[in-house]
């Protein structure tokens, strides 16, 4: 037996680390790391668990067994491109370099281009669940060709995470880009989520509950249909007590200023240039564009007066509204995801990927950040209704009946509130007027043929109409 890995991993952050001590559960792996220490200290702590460890990028190739398969768990971007271009003068044809990272999908169409025109192959792979997940079982979205899937597909099936009915969450998504192109929508998505769990907590901030309460109320979340790995971290989040000296709970004394490192924004784009309504994940994006403002923020509170702003309700009634704000929430929660779905759709049809949106709603039920229990009713409406839009499909018209007017009344006691509603008022928005027959757009269209004659269409007779508005 030949005593070269099977695998190489490049890139040892968080991720890298974890991801190849995963793989290394059923395969000898060579790590590499362009900075050598990092390698070292984590061979040193690592090294008996079926790890090697290579300074040079030559033996580190030549460690493993051909075709080679080669992980880059590196940050996306132009180290993905540094790193590709070092490997090559190394590598033989046939060898398969795995993008393990969160890359932008048109990097992956022509990286994996630029790989096949010299006979090598390029996989690009989104996987999702942080540092925990990439060592204990990822969700992983693998795009590229079916022949390397192939050669892929024994190897990720065992790192994986799984499914509620103990499959793997792993399936080949598509051509090239496609598996990153799903990832970032399910980052994009994860955005909305995270965003209207945050509107719901200062809902019931602004109204005079402390985090801990506010964690028994998430709590209670957590054991329904809103059940999942969000709401479960968010618990002992609410509940933690500052350790540096105050009494202070200490998600009041971290800064309201929210980080990003782009695939919302990116999925934001995608929703404009393909001419879908995500506007769930955009206003997420939005609300931590405005939260990173802070010092700004702090000056114009002081210019505005809000007389609601020391108005809370009665205990009594806060504790009335937590079942409304659930039933809101799992509504906001089911737009969003049709929003994304049909950011997948509109993208399938024009890249040419045969996209199965019962197996992406599968695999993200678990290993990923987004794994909750919601994913196993669109799992579910998505195989009965043979992947139909969700907006159509009967299970989830049901629901949307069911908890939609509570999402109003959530939506209007956090305009009553004074809590900025981005993602609860856009998804309300949103799926009023899809399913509405009659919209406001006619007034549009009278004003857009008045100031620039751009013409209009009419509702009872056929043709295309000007006129002389004044
Ligand atoms: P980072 O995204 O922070 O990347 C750090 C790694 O990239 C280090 O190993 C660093 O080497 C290497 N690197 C850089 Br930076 N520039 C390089 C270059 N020019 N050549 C070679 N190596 C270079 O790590 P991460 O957070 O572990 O994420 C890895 C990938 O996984 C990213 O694409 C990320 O977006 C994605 N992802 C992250 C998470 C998460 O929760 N963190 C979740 C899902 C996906 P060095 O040690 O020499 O600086």
């Amino acid at each position: 037996m030949s005593d070269k890995s099977q695998i190489g991993l490049i890139g040892l952050a968080v991720m890298g680390q974890n991801l190849a001590r995963n793989l290394a559960r059923a395969h000898k792996v060579t790590v590499y790391n362009r900075t050598t220490e990092t390698m070292q200290d984590f061979i040193g702590e690592h090294g008996s668990e079926n790890l090697a460890g290579e300074a040079e990028l030559e033996g580190f190739v030549n460690s493993l067994e051909k075709p080679r398969k080669i992980i880059l768990m590196v940050k996306a971007g132009r180290a993905v491109d540094a790193v590709i271009g070092s490997l090559l003068p190394f590598l033989d044809k046939g060898d398969i370099i795995i993008d393990g990272g969160n890359s932008h999908f048109p990097d992956t169409i022509r990286r994996e281009k630029e790989l096949s025109e010299k006979d090598m192959n390029f996989f690009g792979c989104g996987v999702s669940g942080g540092e925990e997940g990439a060592l204990n079982g990822p969700s992983i979205m693998p795009g590229g060709s079916t022949k390397v899937w192939k050669e892929l597909e024994p190897i990720l099936k065992k790192i994986a995470a799984k499914d509620f009915e103990g499959e793997p969450c792993v399936t080949y998504i598509g051509e090239n880009g496609a598996g990153h192109y799903v990832k970032m929508v399910h980052n994009g998505i994860e955005y909305a989520v995270m965003q209207m769990m945050a509107e719901a907590y200062d809902f019931y901030r602004s109204n005079g509950l402390s985090a801990s309460e506010i964690g028994n109320i998430f709590e209670k979340y957590n054991q329904g249909k809103l059940k999942s790995f969000l709401f479960e971290i968010s618990v002992p989040i609410l509940r933690k007590k500052d350790e540096k000296g105050t009494d202070e709970y200490l998600l009041d004394l971290i800064l309201d200023k929210a980080g990003q490192k782009g695939t919302g924004r990116w999925t934001g784009i995608e929703g404009l240039e393909r001419g879908i309504d995500i506007s769930c994940i955009q206003q997420a994006v939005n609300a931590r564009i405005v939260s990173s403002r802070k010092n700004y923020r702090v000056e114009l509170d002081k210019k505005y007066k809000k007389p609601y702003a020391d108005k809370t309700l009665p205990k009594d009634v806060v504790k009335e509204l937590v079942p409304v704000i659930e039933n809101g929430l799992y509504a906001a929660m089911l737009i969003a995801y049709a929003q994304g779905f049909d950011l997948l759709r509109q993208a399938a049809e024009e890249m040419e990927w045969d996209l199965n949106y019962a197996e992406i709603a599968r695999i993200w039920q678990g290993g990923c950040i987004i794994r909750a229990q919601i994913l196993k009713t669109l799992t579910e409406a998505f195989k009965e209704a043979n992947n139909a839009p969700l907006w159509e499909i009967e299970q989830i018209v049901s629901d949307l009946q069911d908890n939609w007017l509570d999402l109003r009344a959530t939506v209007s006691l956090g305009v009553q509130a004074g809590t900025p509603l981005f993602c609860l008022g856009a998804a309300l928005a949103s799926f009023e007027a899809m399913s509405d027959a009659r919209g406001s757009a006619n007034f549009i269209q009278g004003l857009r043929d008045s100031f620039g004659a751009h013409t209009y269409k009419r509702i009872d007779q056929d043709g295309i109409f000007h006129t002389e508005w004044s």
